[in-house]
């Protein structure tokens, strides 16, 4: 399946072709509505299977196992670089294994005291967790007596082979608790046919690299685009579950511990997905995606007091969109020559087509995960409610702040309070779309008066004597560390107030226009190539300021940074919309927009992605690279950067990888180097080598490596 792509792109693209047209979509947003028996799917391709909406029960995805003595992951992931030792940074390749030290990046050096808990559970205390996950062909059935479809899933190591699930295990991990979570492709070769009772219907090899969104961590571990897991390997994540390296004294408010970090950075609700070259958008409608909670001692004093649900209890609930079309026979419909991006007409969340959920007479955290590859959301309640939105994308807000209703596009997560104790015994009220969308082009208009119902929530049960969750319009839930016009957090004692990036920070300037050549999308009009860096900013030192531009009105483009969230000052000239005024790691770009964003890029050298998340415009290249790199001392502050400033080719050596460690890892189905990466890439004939995307021939912008 991920060839078609790839010879498009080598023939379309380079051939000037545009895109070629999907089927249309025979169903308008209007299908699905409430109330009414509907033909669920008809995909352009005849009606399919019937199901009454909101009669089947809302799935919640189970937790990650962690894995212990007796089940540990074997072999050892290792532990500290041993050339350099602990807090001595990136050590100098010597030609030993131990170099390498797998699933801890030679990076750990610059995180000597990530570690909050040195519990003595790994050796040098390089992890809290271990936790594993496979990568299998499963059958789901996305409506109750419908067919069974194969999808692709991440199951829990510790289940039994076939018991995969979509969305996937939920991964719940301690801030500052570093935690290696091996990663087992079973699609397909060698392991996929040889484990008992799997179900393998693909006959391909599917490769495949776990992003974590959201997360602050070395370039290996976070899904670089083809440093794949391929099908029959494995490879490890290491993960810091931390913020950022603090650079700033004035920023880094960390009253409590955390001497080092910029608590301002703390994470909370990430995902991980698929993220392999060119085969992301396959990958994901397919099911790989799952979410991954952190949770810090401000939220557990939250929860004490009241304020917000219990972390990961019952009244904590993540839920998953996706929007999904089918083919005649059942399977998951993807069209790889849909450029615009994939769009279905039916709706899923946690992997059910439209289900209900009973729900208590009390205040709910429902962490809402647009999970599609290209539709944006305009999600509300159909009573007409405000939510009290908490959290958006990987961080938690200052303070909550009601809204009658949101926008979310793909990636984006909005983290809100639900209150249900207005409602009387047997209400219903549906968590509604009504962004109108007909295509992945971008929303055709917010239209409140033709919503389509997500979710049903069925009210159950008596009132409750008093609120047990207090967040309201206002409630503090970060706080702000410094006065920026709305005071300051009335409890300074907790950790993690958020911080703005200030003015006085940016050291240079950045511009990334959004656009489209040859059929394909582009940033900067060049397409994304894994070996070159599109942008090098000096690893630690200070801030950027980051202009996002959608030069064309025909798309709309969310633009994602990897392994540091932004802050988007204004879009256009003006405010953005108040809940994404804080921390955010995607920013929607509607027609022609310009988005003004401040971002540091901190602890990691790269290579990192930044890219759009309609994925299909991402699979169509539109992705840039950028490669913090430890500052030499001779850059001017303070200039204006063309846009390409300190473009360079991405080092092979960059994970501090040594060729005698391959025939190792190889045998131990580990790796995680570039070098070796590409050796095998080469060898299975998948991902794009440099010969395969002759940029000369591209014929009028230079600029050719
Ligand atoms: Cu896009």
């Amino acid at each position: 399946m991920s060839i078609s792509r790839r010879v498009l792109l080598k023939r379309g693209v380079l051939a000037g072709v545009a895109g070629a047209v999907g089927l249309p979509l025979g169903a308008s947003s209007r299908r699905g509505r409430r109330g009414r028996r509907t033909q669920v799917s008809d995909s352009g391709q005849g009606l399919l299977f019937g199901y009454e909406p909101f009669t089947q029960e809302l799935v919640l995805p189970h937790v990650l196992a962690r894995l212990t003595d007796g089940d540990r992951l074997d072999p050892n992931p290792g532990a500290y670089p041993r050339a350099g030792g602990v807090g001595s940074g990136p050590t100098t390749p010597t030609g030993s294994f131990e170099d390498v030290s797998h699933g801890i990046a030679p990076e750990f050096g610059y995180f000597p005291d990530l570690n909050q808990f040195n519990s003595g559970f790994s050796d040098g205390d390089t992890h809290e967790a271990e936790f594993g996950l496979v990568i299998e062909e499963t059958l789901h059935q996305f409506v109750p007596d419908g067919p069974e479809v194969p999808i692709f899933a991440y199951r829990d190591v510790t289940q039994p082979p076939g018991s995969g699930t979509t969305p996937g295990p939920t991964v719940v991990v301690r801030y500052r608790e570093p935690a290696v979570l091996r990663c087992s492709n079973n699609l397909t070769a060698d392991r996929g046919t040889a484990t008992d009772g799997q179900v393998n219907s693909t006959g391909n090899n599917h490769e495949s690299s776990i992003h974590l969104h959201g997360g602050h961590n070395p370039a290996h571990s976070d899904g670089y685009p083809d440093f794949y897991t391929l099908a029959g390997e494995s490879r490890d994540y290491w993960y810091t579950n931390c913020g950022p390296q603090s650079t700033d004294p004035e920023t880094n408010f960390a009253p409590s511990h955390g001497d080092n970090f910029d608590e301002a950075w703390i994470p909370t609700t990430l995902w991980y997905h698929d993220h392999a070259m060119d085969v992301t958008g396959f990958n994901v409608i397919k099911g790989l995606a799952g979410f991954y909670l952190v949770v810090d001692e401000r939220e557990d004093e939250l929860a004490r007091r009241g304020v917000i649900p219990v972390p990961g209890g019952s009244y904590d609930i993540g839920l998953a969109f996706q929007d999904h079309r089918f083919n005649a026979d059942g399977t998951i419909y993807y069209d790889f020559l849909d450029h615009n991006g994939h769009i279905g007409d039916i709706f899923t969340v946690n992997g059910k087509v439209q289900p209900y959920f009973n729900v208590e007479r009390r205040k709910y955290r429902f962490r809402i995960l647009n999970a599609s590859n290209a539709r944006v959301y305009e999600m509300r309640l159909s009573s007409g409610q405000a939510m009290c939105v908490i959290g958006t994308d990987s961080w938690l807000l200052p303070r909550g702040i009601e809204v009658e209703s949101f926008e979310v596009s793909a990636g984006m997560r909005h983290d809100v309070i639900i209150d249900f104790s207005i409602y009387e015994d047997g209400d219903e009220v549906f968590l509604e779309n009504i962004m109108l969308q007909t295509d992945g082009r971008k929303g055709k208009k917010v239209d409140p008066d033709s919503p389509t119902p997500l979710l049903k929530f069925n009210v159950v049960g008596d009132a409750l004597p008093e609120p047990e969750v207090q967040c309201v319009e206002g409630t503090t839930i970060r706080g702000f560390a410094v006065d920026v016009g709305e005071g300051v957090d009335d409890d300074p004692d907790l950790p993690g107030q958020w911080a703005p990036i200030r003015e006085d920070e940016v050291v240079k300037t950045r511009t990334f226009r959004a656009d489209r050549a040859m059929g394909a999308f582009t940033i900067n009009n060049r397409f994304f190539n894994p070996r070159r860096a599109d942008a090098v900013p000096e690893l630690g030192l200070g801030a950027e300021r980051w202009f996002f531009q959608n030069n064309a009105g025909g798309w709309w483009h969310p633009m994602h940074t990897h392994l540091e969230g932004h802050q988007v000052q204004f879009v256009d000239g003006k405010l953005p919309r108040p809940v994404r005024r804080y921390n955010q790691d995607l920013t929607l770009l509607h027609g022609g927009e310009k988005a003004e964003c401040l971002v540091k890029y901190r602890s990691f050298s790269g290579p990192f992605v930044f890219h759009c998340h309609t994925i299909e415009h991402e699979d169509m290249r539109m992705m840039g690279v950028v490669d913090p790199t430890a500052a030499d001392g001779d850059q001017e502050p303070f200039v204006e950067a063309g846009p390409l400033d300190g473009e360079h080719e991405i080092d092979p050596m960059v994970s501090g990888v040594v060729p005698s460690c391959l025939d190792l890892e190889h045998d131990h189905y580990l790796y995680f180097d570039v070098a070796g990466d590409l050796d095998r890439i080469a060898g299975r004939g998948v991902g794009f080598l440099e010969c395969d995307f002759d940029m000369s021939l591209r014929g009028n912008r230079g600029r050719v490596k």
